[in-house]
């Protein structure tokens, strides 16, 4: 909020006009907070665009670019740039349409601990399918990197730096490997994406002091995260750019996506399928499959095509989230 009763238009006594161009930060309902050059404005929204929009869909979402318009009553926007990209889940009231979370993401930071809870492979391999087929900017962390001494954590972190991934190792509690991270996050918008519990409301926290975003313990039977992070906010970062914490993992599935179309989005298949017999290969047991060839002489990861056949069954299943 701004230090204006009512959230209208900062007083200026310059002749500079009031800034009007901005990038929605929270959705509190009633109204939303723009982001307007550094200084948070709460604005309605017209009602020309909510009809505009229509009663099933938002008008405007978390990382909306905007045009706001002041008038006696306070700021309103008054016009949504088209969206460039968006990260959507399944409406959990209305599970056949779409919701979208936030707008305008660039680059998704896949947030994974070297212990506690332990990393997942599987889901780091879903997850890089969604970005990259989103056309998003991939990037993995390895956070809590101080719980794994021994560095077990470079085996597999080897996997995704050897095809081409960001990796970054850090410890969130430690501060260390933060500068590669912020590095990373500059002068774009990045949304943390992560089981819950790996720490990234911790991350983000370390990265920028001043945000005091909640942070969860584990469950003490389950070794578990627990919920904390609700909401989908975008955060302002000093360093220019933005970062959005997720409230979870269940946004992200894949949709829609074709069988033949999984293979484009594993570098090292993708590397090898103009070599296939077949035209329509799905590199699971089809003679004279280049992948099934270099998986037998140990050149693909067996983790990784594991994940790939294990989402070619999940897309059969028809069951679009993960
Ligand atoms: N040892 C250690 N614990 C961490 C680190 N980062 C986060 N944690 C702890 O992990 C738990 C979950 O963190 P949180 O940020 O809420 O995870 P989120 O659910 O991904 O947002 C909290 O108890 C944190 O203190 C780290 O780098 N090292
Ligand atoms: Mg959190
Ligand atoms: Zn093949």
């Amino acid at each position: 909020m701004t230090d204006q009763p009512g959230g209208g238009p900062p007083v200026d006594s310059s002749d500079r006009p009031p800034e009007t161009r901005g990038v929605v930060l929270r959705d509190e309902g009633s109204h939303v907070i723009v982001d307007l050059c550094g200084e948070e404005v709460a604005c309605v929204i017209r009602k020309r665009l909510r009809r505009g929009a229509g009663k099933r869909r938002k008008a405007v979402v978390v990382g909306d670019q905007v045009e706001v318009e002041y008038s006696g009553d306070g700021a309103a926007i008054a016009k949504v740039e088209p969206r460039r990209t968006s990260i959507s889940r399944r409406n959990p009231s209305q599970p056949r349409r779409e919701q979208i979370l936030v707008a305008n993401v660039d680059a998704v930071l896949i947030v994974a601990s070297a212990a506690r809870p332990a990393p997942v492979p599987a889901l780091i391999d879903r997850f890089l399918v969604a970005i990259e087929s989103r056309g998003l900017e991939p990037g993995i962390v390895i956070n809590k990197t101080d719980l794994d001494p021994e560095g077990s954590w470079e085996q597999w972190g080897a996997i995704y730096r050897d095809l081409g991934y960001r990796v970054l190792p850090v410890s969130a509690t430690d501060a260390t490997g933060l500068e590669e991270v912020r590095a990373f996050l500059a002068n774009k918008t990045t949304s943390l994406l992560g089981q819950s519990g790996v720490g990234k409301s911790t991350l983000a926290n370390a990265l920028d002091p001043t945000l005091t975003l909640r942070t969860g313990g584990l469950h003490e039977g389950t070794g578990k995260g627990t919920h904390t992070t609700t909401t989908v906010s975008l955060l302002r970062l000093p360093w220019g750019g933005y970062l959005v914490d997720t409230p979870g993992i269940r946004e992200f599935g894949l949709w829609n996506m074709e069988l033949a179309d999984v293979g484009i989005w594993f570098r090292e298949i993708a590397a090898r399928t103009d070599a296939c017999r077949f035209n329509d290969c799905l590199h699971a047991r089809e003679p004279g499959c280049a992948v099934l060839a270099a998986l037998e002489e140990g050149e693909i990861d067996r983790s990784r095509h594991e994940s790939y056949l294990r989402i070619l069954e999940t897309l059969r299943e028809s069951t679009p989230e993960f």
